[in-house]
């Protein structure tokens, strides 16, 4: 089986999904925005998950083509979201390392919200620490055009990766997401709660938004509310859903 054929035909047929998960604000307990991420729906196979594709995507470049499909969707469902009467959802995408290193990547990002009218600063791109870390001025470029369009950066699965602690104040980053590893056992191994305590701490010394993620059980949040945190996202809140689903949970909360 060519995976790479199946890739591209999957694109041009339509069977590609955004999948939408809550990222919800610990101050008024409600949905302010949504992650969203990439699914295949194969005709034969059934639901294939990103896991399965995106390394393959990634090293054949065809994740650049699949990369402004994913913003093209999440661009014209915020809208729709919008039109709805729903309140101005951000919705942040995942971006990859082949598409962040692109020489033209704010003005294709640039055209696409062009292209489709969504307001930029209703957006959020993650990126991961090796991503930012692997050519730093190259990244405070492409950072700088980033922030110009309007949208926002987010540093994701932070802790995971090396990052050096100056370039959080170098980088003209507005957010940090608290990978799910650290937020696991939060609630039964002081050590893990400590290192969440002091990400938190430190990211709202730096005026970032702090976001953890993977909150499974009630007594995280409970402990996340204590130290401080802006916002939560995992399965206790809502997983990954369709976009329908998310609008109906939205929608449920005004
Ligand atoms: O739900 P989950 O299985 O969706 O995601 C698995 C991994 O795939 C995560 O690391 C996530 O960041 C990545 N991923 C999901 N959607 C996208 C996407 O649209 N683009 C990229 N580059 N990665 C994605
Ligand atoms: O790598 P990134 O952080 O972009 O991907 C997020 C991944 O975490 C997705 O695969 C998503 O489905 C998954 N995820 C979201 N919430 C939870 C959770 O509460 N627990 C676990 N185990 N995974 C989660
Ligand atoms: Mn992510
Ligand atoms: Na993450």
């Amino acid at each position: 089986l060519n995976m790479e054929g199946a890739l591209r035909r999957g694109l041009e047929r339509g069977e590609f999904a955004l999948h939408y998960q809550p990222k919800i604000d610990l101050r008024s307990n409600k949905i302010v925005g949504a992650e969203a991420l990439i699914r295949w729906h194969h005709p034969q196979i059934g639901l294939i998950h990103p896991i399965e594709f995106i390394s393959l995507a990634e090293q054949t470049g065809f994740i650049l083509l699949l990369g402004e499909w994913v913003l093209t969707e999440a661009c014209r469902q915020q809208m729709a979201w919008q039109q709805q009467g729903l309140p101005s959802l951000k919705v942040a995408i995942n971006m990859s390392s082949r598409q962040f290193r692109q020489e033209d990547l704010s003005e294709r990002i640039a055209a696409i919200f062009a292209g489709t009218g969504a307001d930029p600063r209703n957006f959020i791109l993650e990126l991961t620490e090796s991503m930012v870390m692997q050519d730093v001025d190259s990244t405070l470029i492409t950072l700088r055009a980033l922030k110009n369009l309007g949208v926002a950066i987010s540093l994701d699965d932070f802790g995971t990766g090396y990052s050096s602690l100056s370039y959080l104040r170098k980088f003209p980053i507005d957010e940090l997401k608290i990978d799910k590893s650290f937020i696991n056992d939060i609630h039964e191994n002081p050590d893990d709660a400590a290192i969440a305590s002091a990400i938190i701490a430190m990211a709202l010394s730096l005026g970032l938004q702090v976001v953890a993620e993977g909150v499974e059980r009630k007594e995280q949040a409970d402990l996340l509310i204590g130290m401080r945190c802006n916002q939560v996202q995992g399965y206790y809140f809502g997983r990954p859903m369709e976009a329908a689903s998310f609008a109906k949970a939205v929608s449920a909360q005004q």
